[in-house]
């Protein structure tokens, strides 16, 4: 079958896993958050990667209902997750035609009643890209998130060309140090300077840092040690099926 017809039908018959993957609080080790990262369960058991199928999915217009079902499912995985750990929140990655998505606000008003769950558990992901085009609707939109108590976070930061003025003027939460700065960590000084000056412009414009794709001890300890606030990667945990992240919740209790 064709690949956009095949995504289509994997669309109406469900045929996706949201995973996990958590976030620790670098200072105390603790799972404060958890980033959702959708996989493509085949017929034969395999499993699709995000990057095969989002950007069709974002080219046709299928990440329309697609992001949907993230989101509904990430509802529902809170609703569990929160009579365990109250505080914990996900946070769900958008892409640019999810953003401009005019139903997207009332969209997500309608899955947090739903499933009885605040919204302040709840985190969007947006990529430097989402941010440049058309600024007051951007603007507009993030203040409509954030009054119904939806947090945001700038993903893979640094990695876009946008103007660092936005970070001023839009209401946003975090930003997620994009990987491929946290990498060479333990080698690479201009790296290191990219960290420290990111870590720096985020707390003195009063947004908390992410660092993404810590894989070893030296790259969590000069974080910490940098006061970058909260940390994911391979060092802690692989994005894991969700009773597998429950399973690391009580572990931690
Ligand atoms: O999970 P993995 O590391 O393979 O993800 C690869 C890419 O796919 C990442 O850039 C991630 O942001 C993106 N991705 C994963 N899940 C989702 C999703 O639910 N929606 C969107 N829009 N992108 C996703
Ligand atoms: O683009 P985004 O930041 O949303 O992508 C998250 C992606 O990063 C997911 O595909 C996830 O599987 C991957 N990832 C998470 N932790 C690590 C890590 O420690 N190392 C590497 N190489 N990839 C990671
Ligand atoms: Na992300
Ligand atoms: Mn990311």
């Amino acid at each position: 079958m064709e690949m956009e017809a095949s995504l289509r039908h994997a669309i109406e018959q469900g045929h996706f896993e949201l995973y996990l993957q958590p976030i620790l609080e670098l200072e105390s080790g603790q799972i404060t958050k958890a980033e959702a990262l959708i996989r493509w369960r085949l017929e034969d058991g395999s499993l699709v990667a995000p990057d095969d199928f989002i950007p069709l999915a974002e080219q046709t217009g299928l990440i329309v209902p697609l992001g949907k079902w993230v989101i509904n499912r990430a509802g529902e995985m809170l609703k569990t997750i929160i009579q365990h750990k109250p505080s914990l929140k996900v946070s769900v990655n958008l892409s640019p035609r999810q953003f401009s998505d005019k139903n997207l606000v009332s969209f997500l008003k309608s899955v947090v009643d739903h499933c009885g769950i605040p919204a302040q558990n709840l985190e969007l992901e947006l990529t430097e890209g989402v941010l440049i085009d058309n600024f007051d609707k951007v603007q507009q939109l993030l203040n409509d998130v954030r009054k119904m108590g939806i947090s945001v976070s700038i993903d893979d930061f640094g990695t876009g060309y946008s103007s660092l003025a936005y970070l001023q003027k839009l209401p946003i939460d975090h930003l997620k140090i994009d990987r491929s700065f946290v990498r060479d960590l333990d080698t690479n000084d201009s790296d290191r300077a990219i960290v420290l000056a990111v870590i720096a412009m985020a707390h003195s414009l009063k947004l908390g840092v992410i660092a993404e794709g810590v894989e070893n001890r030296q790259q969590r300890q000069f974080l910490l040690d940098n006061q970058c606030d909260t940390a994911q990667g391979y060092l802690f945990s692989k994005p894991v099926p969700f009773d597998d992240f429950c399973q690391q919740l009580i572990v931690e209790s």
